[in-house]
């Protein structure tokens, strides 16, 4: 359904001054170009409007005078998304949260912490590893993305394998709903059976439903040992079959990922690092095991190299020190940004039951050919969640937004038939909404509808985002 929506008159400006200061309201040309873009493709759209609240009463403020002028709110956090969620698409008022950026309170005696949505992820892992402390959800842009952006589209990372999403560490939100209503959405507790699940539903909404303007997370103790292997493949298929006969082996690693060969020359190019590979190894598997005791993970080890080299992996390799895990691990983390640096592409973030995760890359490559699109993949192999990053190349305009989006769509049906999804941690926003088809039937879009509209009756906040239209 379409909605009509007005422009951001001097009224409304200078309304938003006085709520935020002139210091924090900036409009037209004095927005800074990187407000409006994200990670995603190489999409851009300006706001009229950049306001950055300090407090909840302003954000509430703000989203009472947006909402009773039918002005559209499209909220923001580092800019880092890779489904176009914080793009102002049509245009109105973009909402920073890089001032509510502050750590409230670390509870050491609970291994919980109170946050502001604008804190850095990684910013916010240093702070509680500090009093011994663990949050474990490590998305690849943790040095720079934000609390309240990782919650909006329930980000992963790594450590997920093991250890699960950003939404399996919230217990309670302080979110300003478009009315300027302020609400929490439950308690700060571990066990809640205490009404409908709010908390669970605004993770995930991709800043659709409200704003969160607080966040409580559970923590856990920090692991004192980890052990990280490198085990190269002659072939993609083997190393994505060798994934789940680990788990099946008893073990479950704090990370395996998996990189095809194209994802690492990309990124040993581009990260600049010390580390050689054979040109005979097509793939390669990064397997982490942690815990508090080093006789246990080196046995989980062995056990793990007995099951890879089942499946033909050649020479495993063991990451001697702290600094060749670190190399390992930026290596793996500038995947995404190597590839981005080379081509312009469309980043989808299959996943699936792990076990079909071969069947799901060959199904790539095999769209790949038959649309003409090269493709990268690499990603969390132990999720079942399969980065395809589809290359611009030389590929036409025309083909780019008409054809490959079928690829794509062939891709993503693919995925539900094995009992997958469109996104394991990205998000739907702008660029994967015309496939919500996929994955839901008529009857659970419109339920999905009418939440949207319980919260925000006038469709202000993130319009464009999520739903097919
Ligand atoms: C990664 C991001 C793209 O895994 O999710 O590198
Ligand atoms: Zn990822």
């Amino acid at each position: 359904m379409k909605h009509a929506y007005n422009k951001v008159g001097d009224s409304h400006r200078a309304a938003l001054i006085a709520i935020c200061g002139a210091d924090n309201v900036l409009a037209g040309s004095n927005v800074p170009e990187h407000y409006s873009h994200d990670y995603t493709e190489d999409l851009r759209f300006p706001p009229e409007v950049l306001v950055k609240p300090g407090t909840t009463s302003e954000v509430a403020a703000i989203m009472k005078l947006c909402n009773d002028s039918r002005i559209p709110v499209t909220p923001r956090g580092a800019g880092t998304g890779l489904s176009g969620g914080a793009l102002p698409v049509y245009g109105g008022v973009l909402l920073s949260t890089e001032r509510l950026n502050k750590i409230i309170n670390i509870d050491v005696r609970n291994l919980q912490a109170t946050v502001e949505p604008g804190v850095i992820n990684q910013v916010f892992k240093d702070a509680v590893s500090e009093k011994g402390l663990f949050y474990p959800p490590d998305p690849a842009s943790r040095g720079s993305c934000f609390l309240g952006g990782n919650l909006a589209e329930c980000a992963g990372g790594p450590k997920a394998v093991k250890y699960g999403v950003t939404r399996d560490y919230v217990l309670n939100l302080e979110v300003v709903l478009p009315s300027g209503d302020v609400i929490m959405t439950g308690a700060n507790v571990l066990k809640n059976s205490t009404g409908y699940n709010l908390t669970q539903l605004m993770i995930g909404s991709e800043g659709t439903l409200g704003i969160i303007t607080k966040i409580v997370f559970r923590l856990l103790p920090m692991p004192t040992h980890d052990l990280l292997l490198l085990v190269p493949f002659p072939s993609a298929e083997q190393a994505c079959e060798a994934v789940s006969a680990v788990f099946r082996a008893g073990i479950t690693p704090s990370a395996m990922e998996f990189m095809e060969r194209d994802a690492l020359d990309y990124a040993m190019q581009y990260a600049e690092t010390s580390i050689q590979v054979d040109p005979s190894v097509k793939a390669h598997l990064i397997i982490e095991v942690d815990g508090n005791d080093p006789e246990t993970l080196f046995r989980d080890c062995e056990k793990i190299t007995e099951v890879v080299n089942g499946f033909g992996c050649m020479e495993v390799l063991f990451a001697e020190s702290a600094q060749q895990k670190a190399e390992l691990w930026k290596l793996r983390r500038a995947v995404g940004e190597a590839v981005k640096a080379h081509s312009i592409y469309k980043e989808e973030d299959t996943v699936v039951p792990r076990a079909a995760l071969p069947e799901l890359l060959r199904g790539v490559k095999e769209t790949g050919r038959k649309y003409g699109f090269r493709s990268v993949c690499y990603g969390h192999a132990g999720d079942g969640n399969l980065h395809v990053n589809i290359l611009r190349d030389e590929i036409s305009e025309d083909d780019w937004n008409n054809r490959i989006p079928e690829g794509i769509r062939e891709i993503f049906s693919l995925c539900v038939s094995l009992g997958g999804t469109l996104s394991g941690e990205h998000g739907i926003g702008y660029v994967q909404k015309r496939y919500m088809d996929i994955p839901f039937n008529t009857a659970a879009l419109d339920l999905q509808k009418g939440i949207k509209s319980t919260f925000d009756p006038n469709h202000i906040l993130n319009p464009g985002k999520m739903f097919p239209e």
